[in-house]
């Protein structure tokens, strides 16, 4: 079987109508890909919402922040230097911009169904020239009491990773960006392991090399070294053009359990898994060979960007995983997973 997600009948959880923008002007395009935690007894999202103007007949317009607001930037979609083609990511001479501007908002329930914006929480934007594009993507590790926010950070100058801290989801610290670019998909392990912290990080390198996964260590959570590439893309699979990690990965007494996106040259987004060491998780110990999710669903075929399913965030309750998910990056949809039999579809291999 290869399909294992038992999917929320609720599905989509959330749509972009179901939120207000942040400003006048701006409309909400997505709501995807959340990050998730629990905090005071709920469960948490930190969900993506990118906005931009609505769109005018003959013009591509799309926000960037200044240092003091927004500006918007309009370009004739019939101009011979703009290169449209990927509703996500436009070209214009010469130059890479996103189609939409996110931030990150903080949405609670108590049945992990039904979320909604509580008051009193910031919205988390891009707040130096290296987030003008917005923030994105946010991976929530809790480790000794403090929430490490990792997120895609993305400017003209390259897509990055970003990290706040907090303890109380209402004072954040900014610690700037912990890897440089082209990285994303930064996932930090939620317990030291020999006194070191570990993180899952996601260089792209476009000569040699290629979209992989790669661990680093830490002895603060800030300060990363001893790279090493663990999960490469795999030739004629569902995950031969990129892979990229989930949220922090997941301890079962096998090894660490880490669920992961990869793509095809086709841009379709599945889920799959792998497994590290306990004690040494620089060492891959398992992976799955076929997909463990798949987009079938008519909301994650259709959307945005459709045939994409991608997550970035979990809650763990005995056997049961559950995770939040983009579905076509416009909608925040949810999905339940057994552990045992996500364990019992991985292969053992010590080539990977
Ligand atoms: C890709 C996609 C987009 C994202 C940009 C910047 O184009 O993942 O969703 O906005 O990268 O990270």
């Amino acid at each position: 079987m290869t399909d294992q997600a038992l999917r929320f009948t609720q599905n989509p959880l959330l749509s972009p109508k179901d939120l207000n923008p942040s400003r006048e002007g701006l409309e909400i395009t997505c709501l995807l890909n959340p990050g998730v935690f629990t905090f005071e007894n709920k469960t948490w999202l930190l969900v993506r919402v990118a906005e931009r103007p609505a769109q005018q007949e003959g013009i591509i317009s799309f926000p960037v922040l200044t240092g003091d607001g927004i500006e918007i930037i309009e370009i004739a979609t019939a101009d011979p230097d703009l290169d449209a083609g990927d509703p996500r990511v436009i070209r214009y001479k010469g130059v890479d911009y996103l189609t939409t501007l996110s931030h990150l908002r903080m949405l609670c329930s108590d049945d992990g169904i039904h979320f909604y914006e509580p008051e009193g929480y910031p919205y988390l934007q891009g707040e130096t020239t290296q987030e003008a594009f917005g923030v994105e993507d946010c991976r929530v590790s809790l480790i000794e009491g403090t929430y490490h926010l990792t997120y895609t950070a993305v400017s003209g100058q390259g897509v990055g990773v970003g990290l706040r801290t907090t303890k109380d989801w209402k004072q954040f610290a900014s610690e700037g960006m912990i890897i440089p670019p082209h990285n994303k998909d930064c996932a930090i392990f939620e317990e030291r392991i020999n006194g070191k912290y570990y993180a899952l990080h996601r260089p792209s390198s476009v000569d040699l090399g290629g979209n992989y996964i790669w661990i680093a260590e830490s002895p603060d959570g800030i300060y990363w070294g001893k790279h090493q590439c663990i999960i490469r893309t795999r030739e004629g699979s569902w995950d031969s053009a990129r892979v990229g990690a989930g949220a922090a990965p997941i301890k079962t007494d096998q090894g660490w359990l880490e669920i992961y996106h990869g793509a095809d040259a086709g841009h379709r987004y599945c889920l799959g898994a792998f497994l590290l060491d306990l004690d040494d998780p620089t060492k891959v110990l398992a992976r799955t060979d076929d997909p463990i999710m798949v987009p079938t669903a008519e909301y994650e075929t259709s959307g945005f960007f459709g045939h994409v399913v991608f997550t970035n965030g979990h809650v763990v309750n005995g056997d049961e995983l559950t995770i939040y998910y983009g579905a076509a990056d416009e909608f925040v949809c949810g999905a339940k997973f057994s552990i045992a039999e996500l364990l019992s579809s991985l292969t053992y291999s010590h080539d990977r």
